[in-house]
């Protein structure tokens, strides 16, 4: 069986997170969202709420599971008997991070392949921080996340 694992922030999902995962699940038999629980990052959502989101947000993905992730991730992509880590490149200024990140794992772990999907042409600007700097300030916010959480984006700045 072939698993594939997505990981990333996911702070929140967006629709382009959304285009990678419906690609990527098409061509894998399995397809593990992994969020990272940071311990550098802040995030605006807890891992509890990131993983919420996702998860009515894959509903309708039959080979798509939600799990979160600490420390290294080819440790875990092993544990997940994983051999595939996508990423999505959304830009040239992408590519020279996801390069590094993509020949250290190399490094560690020869085994475990990184494929990389291009960004749909519709959401390559788009970045969770853009969604929270939107909504922040009372932006319209939609069309660039799932329909089903964007009042829980909007609502998150409410409070
Ligand atoms: N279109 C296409 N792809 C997109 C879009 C878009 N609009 N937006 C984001 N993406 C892609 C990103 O390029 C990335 O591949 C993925 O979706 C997730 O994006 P984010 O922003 O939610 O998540 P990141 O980039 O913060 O995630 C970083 C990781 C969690 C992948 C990384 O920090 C990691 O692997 N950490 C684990 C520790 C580790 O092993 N480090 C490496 C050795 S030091």
């Amino acid at each position: 069986m072939n698993t594939f694992i997505y990981p990333g922030s996911f702070d929140p999902v967006t629709n382009g997170h959304m285009d990678i995962i419906d690609r990527a699940s098409k061509i894998c038999d399995k397809l593990i969202v992994a969020v990272l629980i940071s311990h550098n990052k802040q995030p605006l959502f807890s891992m509890e709420e990131r993983v919420n989101l996702l998860k009515r947000a894959v509903s309708h993905c039959k080979n798509v599971e939600i799990d979160c992730f600490s420390g290294l991730l080819v440790d875990y992509v092993a544990q997940k008997n994983a051999n595939v880590i996508i990423k999505g490149l959304r830009a040239v200024s992408d590519f020279e991070y996801e390069l590094q990140m993509a020949l250290l794992n190399q490094k560690m772990a020869p085994d475990i392949e990184t494929l990389f999907m291009m960004s749909n042409i519709n959401f390559s600007f788009l970045s969770s921080s853009m969604v929270k700097e939107l909504a922040r300030y009372g932006g319209n916010i939609r069309g660039l996340v799932p329909e089903c959480i964007e009042e829980d984006v909007l609502n998150k700045f409410k409070k």
